[in-house]
């Protein structure tokens, strides 16, 4: 059971979108998650939600071109933005990243902060550098938050969470809290990420 979400807090998804037009209004405050394929979003969202398959947690990579939305408590909207970098439809994946993400970047009144997942074991590469700048050129604050730390014993997984937060600290422009590093599989991090999330949020 998750504790994180009070209990009344009811949570859906509302739609799925490539462009302004399948968008829903933007009405709430807005936070939206991006990062590789494969990163944990899905899995993130679903334990954030306290929803076994909310997002879709997907075996495939690269898969998700959609924007989805959900509506949570009905006072705020959570955004599931496509994941990059998937190696075999590179090319292709990008085109329509670009596109999609252009598309919503632009246009969301209500958006306060994008979170962005760094697998902890890998670090940040060059497309997550890519999502920084564009972040930082269209007025967007982002959020570093480091997944699947359980994948690592204490001592490499101290390290590395230093490693990522040296490297953090190293992007231009970045003005934020510190990496907040979470499982999505031993809950760890949960607590201080809706933490953050409701600071952002209010
Ligand atoms: N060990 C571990 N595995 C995770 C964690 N989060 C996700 N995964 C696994 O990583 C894979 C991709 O997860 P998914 O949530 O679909 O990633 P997405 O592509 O970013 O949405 C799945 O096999 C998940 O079970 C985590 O916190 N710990
Ligand atoms: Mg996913």
């Amino acid at each position: 059971m998750n504790q994180h979400l009070p209990s009344d807090l009811q949570s859906q998804f509302v739609t799925g979108a490539v462009d302004a037009k399948g968008f829903p209004a933007a009405s709430f405050p807005e936070i939206a998650f991006a990062g590789r394929s494969n990163v944990g979003k899905s899995s993130l969202l679903n334990r954030l939600l306290n929803r076994k398959n909310l997002a879709r947690v997907s075996r495939t990579p690269g898969r998700t071109r959609e924007i989805n939305f959900f509506s949570v408590g009905e006072i705020w909207m959570f955004v599931d933005l496509p994941g990059y970098g998937y190696a075999k439809v590179a090319r292709d994946q990008r085109q329509i990243w670009d596109r999609v993400m252009d598309n919503y970047l632009g246009r969301r009144s209500g958006l306060r902060a994008v979170i962005i997942l760094l697998d902890l074991r890998r670090g940040i590469t060059d497309l997550d550098l890519a999502l920084m700048a564009l972040l930082a050129e269209k007025g967007h604050p982002w959020l570093p938050v480091a997944t699947k730390i359980d994948k690592l014993k204490s001592n490499p997984r101290r390290q590395a969470i230093k490693n990522l937060q040296e490297a953090v600290l190293r992007v231009p422009g970045y003005g934020l809290p510190p990496v907040i590093p979470v499982s999505s599989h031993t809950d760890e991090g949960m607590d201080l990420l809706w933490q953050r999330l409701r600071e952002i949020l209010k």
